[in-house]
């Protein structure tokens, strides 16, 4: 089958189909310029998780950690949403009933209009005191101070994101299950599908009957299941999934 006549059998289904659910990876921010942390180009090439991406790194060297995120927000902050943000944004008008979950902390997809997004991996954004809890939203590009305090009781701040070995939010990764069992069609876009619990959603919308639809550049995990899969970027697949949609759902 060739890519468009893949495309117009996925569009026929989709027209048809009442609810989507998304699960999005740093894959989809590539093509807005933000590093990815897996494959030749990734984070995880030139730096070690282990020494930047755990709480007990963090509690080791607090500067070392904030140095490699104040970097990172650096790089997302001068970023902007690509075609494959902006077509998902569209599409939670589009469909009667549409959720995005995303592992991605770069809030690239609010940036683009997505309003109900749920966040597995927390949000670069944000800063959480790690004495009182308390969440601060934070745009400051530098940061002043490395490591940042606490405005309210001088404990140190982390950012909110979730670390390997820490849970996820509760309640959002509850939705996330909810929202991959309930749909008839998930799309798994730009995630190498390897970091757990993220990577077990689109097996469960399978599982639960709902058809899988892949958009990556190379095999993952998910692509055995999937009735779909669209080998190319985010960014020049999902527009031209998008432009063979009906302008109105049925
Ligand atoms: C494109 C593209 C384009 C490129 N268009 N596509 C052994 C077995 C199973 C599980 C575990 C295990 N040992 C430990 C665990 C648990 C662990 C885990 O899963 N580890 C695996 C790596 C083995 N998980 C956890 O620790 C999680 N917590 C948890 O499970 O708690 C309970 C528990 C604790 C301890 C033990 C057991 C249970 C927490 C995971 C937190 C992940 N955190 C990070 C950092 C977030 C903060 C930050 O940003 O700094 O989240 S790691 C990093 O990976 C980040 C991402 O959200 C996440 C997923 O990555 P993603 O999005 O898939 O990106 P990539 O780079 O991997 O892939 C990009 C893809 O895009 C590629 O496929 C490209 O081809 C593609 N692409 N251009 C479309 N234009």
């Amino acid at each position: 089958m060739t890519l468009q006549s893949s495309i117009s059998s996925l569009v026929k289904q989709l027209a048809s189909t009442q609810k989507v659910t998304v699960l999005s990876g740093a894959g989809i921010s590539a093509e807005s310029g933000i590093p990815t942390f897996r494959g030749k180009e990734g984070l995880w090439k030139k730096y070690r998780a282990q020494d930047l991406a755990t709480l007990s790194s963090f509690m080791k060297d607090p500067k070392l950690v904030w140095e490699w995120y104040d970097w990172r927000r650096k790089i997302i902050a001068s970023k902007e949403p690509n075609p494959g943000h902006k077509i998902l944004a569209k599409w939670e008008n589009y469909f009667p009933s549409f959720v995005l979950i995303t592992q991605n902390v770069d809030g690239l997809h609010q940036k683009a209009g997505s309003q109900n997004v749920l966040e597995l991996h927390g949000n670069i954004w944000k800063l959480r005191c790690t004495q009182e809890g308390t969440l601060f939203e934070n745009h400051e590009v530098p940061l002043k101070e490395l490591p940042p305090r606490c405005p309210q009781c001088g404990g140190l701040l982390r950012p909110h994101v979730v670390w390997f070995g820490e849970s996820l939010p509760t309640t959002t990764l509850n939705k996330a299950f909810t929202e991959s069992s309930r749909c008839e069609m998930m799309f798994s876009i730009g995630t190498s599908a390897v970091v757990q619990p993220a990577a077990s959603l689109p097996l469960k919308a399978v599982e639960s009957g709902a058809k899988v639809v892949e958009i990556n550049p190379v095999s993952t995990p998910v692509t055995s299941y999937s009735e779909f899969s669209f080998r190319g970027n985010a960014g020049e697949i999902l527009p031209q999934i998008d432009k063979k949609l009906p302008s109105e759902h049925l």
